[in-house]
């Protein structure tokens, strides 16, 4: 197995569902968490290939995109989190990168406003634009699925980025983008709650909170 270090900050982010995905599939890694200083310096010391986090070092080569990271984990591990049918694989990958463009890149201009009202407005636009196209399409997958994931009982990197994203909102974290939001969408809800009960998951999530 190779030496795995995840670096990002001490935050859930994009890095969360890389470290649940190497949680579940039970791949060992230094989950390294760095306050911003520490990102700045190794930002001016070019440490970070394109400047950003997370970064994931194999046998210390640093490598990038949680995608791929994803991806690898679900390699690495024996737990069946990426589909071998090509199918069920390219609904997988097209909901993580339906999620990165909506939830993660259209959704950092709100992180970084400090003028509330000008905070919700762009929040309410989202919803009202990509947002609401992004779960909607994510139901829409559910629906044509046996359930509860979304290519059936066996849990997939979609469904931990999806759960993770799901959890932000059920959390009430994001001004503007809370639980509510979820009321159209009842089987992205039992998705939810299937992740949330999956042995791995939860066992990831008791570790967390004991440390
Ligand atoms: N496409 C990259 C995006 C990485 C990214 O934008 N990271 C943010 C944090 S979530 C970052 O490091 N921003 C600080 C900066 O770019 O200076 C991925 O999926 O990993």
């Amino acid at each position: 197995m190779p030496q795995l270090r995840l670096t990002y900050f001490d935050a859930a982010g994009r890095a969360e569902p890389v470290r649940i995905a190497l949680s579940v599939a039970k791949v060992p890694f230094e989950d390294r968490r760095v306050k911003f200083p520490e990102f700045a310096a190794m930002k001016q010391g070019g440490e970070l290939p394109l400047g950003s986090l997370p970064v994931l070092e194999v046998d210390g080569r640093p490598l990038v995109q949680t995608a791929a990271m994803l991806r690898y984990a679900a390699h690495l591990g024996g737990a069946g989190l990426y589909p071998s049918d090509p199918r069920a694989a390219l609904v997988v990958d097209s909901v993580i990168d339906t999620l990165n463009d909506t939830v993660s890149h259209a959704l950092t201009p709100s992180l970084f406003e400090r003028d509330m009202e000008k905070k919700l407005e762009m929040r309410r636009a989202l919803l009202a634009g990509p947002l609401s196209a992004a779960l909607r399409y994510v139901e829409g997958l559910l629906a044509e699925s046996p359930g509860p994931f979304l290519t059936g009982p066996t849990l997939t990197i979609g469904d931990i980025l999806l759960g993770v994203t799901v959890q932000q909102y059920r959390s009430g974290a994001l001004d503007g983008l809370g639980p509510e939001i979820l009321e159209p969408y009842p089987r992205l809800r039992a998705l939810a709650d299937a992740y949330a009960a999956h042995p791995g998951v939860a066992a990831y999530a008791a570790a967390r909170a004991a440390a």
